[in-house]
């Protein structure tokens, strides 16, 4: 298993100077930076050319996250929106081809954060996010890209809550780099046991996002870390376990995240270095014994 953590920790919106975190996480012990996709199909040649050369210098892999936004949903029943997010996407992984990027996860068969005020009707989206995927999975082959259905709390979307639905989804759309990505957070509201979800998944399972139940880094709350260690052993995970921790209030990220109160006293970039390298050591603890 090699382990990541997502810039976002440190920032307040769903951008930022990568090549900081790149070199940041580098130093702190992490194989693997998770970016957000949001501004890269609108990047220059040289911001591509700078974020590749300091990943490459560093020996950081980058991966990918992104929530779409109501425009970018290849699963919507509004041809308008599919044809705006197939677009978007083209350029999106043509993009993270160029910066050797091989991993796209998160709520990719819809849109975040979802508006629940609007009618829900889960058998006609579930419909056209099977044909929304299918699509992806064609325009992100040539770039050797998988793409993680990451399976979301009830609270966050209605389509994949359980590693049960996510299976069931991945089966349907049936491409091969089309795959299914879990998270501690989420899977600790919806699955009867940690262990069974991951199991479930198996060999289907791509990418795997740690945090505890309140969204601070591992070994700071009461997730069964040993029982989902000893379950990604058991499926031969050797994928990146990337921590998405939230505890930095401010900016866009706390809005969508929902982070109404301060969760560390006190917080600066320091603290925020050392925890996140305690959290590494942690992890790597209680995954590999
Ligand atoms: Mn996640």
């Amino acid at each position: 298993m090699k382990y990541g953590i997502y810039y976002a920790y440190w920032e307040t919106q769903w951008e930022a100077d990568y090549c900081l975190y790149v070199d940041k996480v580098a130093r702190l012990g992490f194989d693997a930076l998770e970016i957000g996709a949001k501004p890269l199909p609108d990047y220059t040649k040289d911001q591509i050319n700078a974020l590749r050369s300091c990943a490459k210098a560093n020996g950081i892999v980058l991966t990918a996250g992104y929530g779409p936004s109501f425009d970018h949903n290849m699963g919507s029943s509004d041809k308008k929106i599919r044809e705006n997010a197939h677009e978007w996407f083209q350029r999106l992984f043509a993009v993270m081809g160029e910066l050797d990027i091989h991993h796209l996860g998160g709520a990719l068969y819809s849109y975040w954060p979802i508006d629940f005020t609007k009618p829900i009707d889960k058998e006609e989206d579930w419909k056209y996010s099977i044909e929304g995927m299918r699509v992806m999975a064609e325009l992100a082959k040539p770039y050797d890209i998988t793409l993680g259905m990451e399976v979301l709390n009830r609270f966050e979307n209605h389509l994949l809550n359980t590693a049960k639905e996510g299976v069931r989804f991945v089966k349907e759309v049936d491409k091969e780099n089309v795959k299914i990505m879990l998270d501690t957070f989420h899977m600790n509201i919806e699955e009867d046991s940690m262990a069974d979800a991951i199991r479930t998944v198996g060999d289907q399972l791509c990418h795997f996002h740690t945090g505890e139940c309140n969204r601070k880094v591992p070994g700071q709350g009461r997730m069964p870390w040993r029982e989902i260690g000893a379950a990604l052993r058991e499926v031969g995970f050797d994928g990146y376990a990337v921590m998405e921790p939230f505890v930095r209030r401010g900016g866009q990220i706390e809005k969508d995240i929902h982070i109404w109160r301060e969760l560390r006293a006190g917080i600066t970039d320091e603290m925020l270095d050392r925890e996140a390298a305690e959290a590494l050591q942690f992890e790597k603890e209680m995954f590999e014994q």
